[in-house]
């Protein structure tokens, strides 16, 4: 049934650096959704001209001046998403309080931002995921980074992170 098939880009913390949010659309080729988890700071409306398919998007804690949800819910296939930039849920001392709140809300797949680390926790009950910043990454090897999600003819969902090529020519997913 390949009808089931999805590929999702997922980014994060872009911080109104939108040149780089056209630069990994433009990378990573087609896709079925974009997912925004926040602290885009400027340009959400451009944001959604780039792409021809749905666009989920969140506020982070510098996007005040912006007119997005402070989270969002919404199915992936089968799978129950949640999308939150993560300050509120204090990811900076892990995820735990996300992992629970997910955990209380039936919830399949976090997304989240704010650390602008990549992340990827694959449980039996919860995944937890971070892309990274696609424009000020933190991780050790300061690559910006994204993620693609992918949902294979069998309707399961896959993931992998890349690194964004305005710095790096490779995509390594
Ligand atoms: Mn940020």
């Amino acid at each position: 049934m390949s009808e089931n098939k999805m590929r999702i880009l997922v980014i994060s913390d872009s911080h109104g650096r939108n040149d780089d949010v056209a630069g990994v659309i433009e990378q990573v080729g087609p896709i079925d959704m974009l997912i925004h988890c926040g602290d885009v700071e400027r340009g959400d409306d451009y944001i959604r001209s780039l792409v021809d398919c749905p666009v989920h998007m969140v506020s982070g804690n510098n996007d005040y001046n912006l007119d997005l949800p402070a989270q969002d819910i919404f199915n992936i296939g089968d799978y129950k998403v949640l999308v939150v930039h993560g300050h509120t849920f204090y990811v900076y001392r892990g995820v735990e309080r996300l992992k629970q709140y997910a955990l209380q809300n039936n919830i399949d797949i976090v997304m989240f931002g704010h650390t602008h680390k990549p992340y990827i926790e694959i449980d039996e009950d919860v995944t937890i995921l971070n892309p990274g910043s696609v424009s000020y990454p933190r991780q050790p090897d300061h690559m910006p980074t994204f993620l693609i999600m992918e949902i294979d003819d069998e309707g399961e969902a896959h993931y992998g992170h890349g690194y964004y090529k305005s710095k790096f020519t490779e995509l390594k997913i």
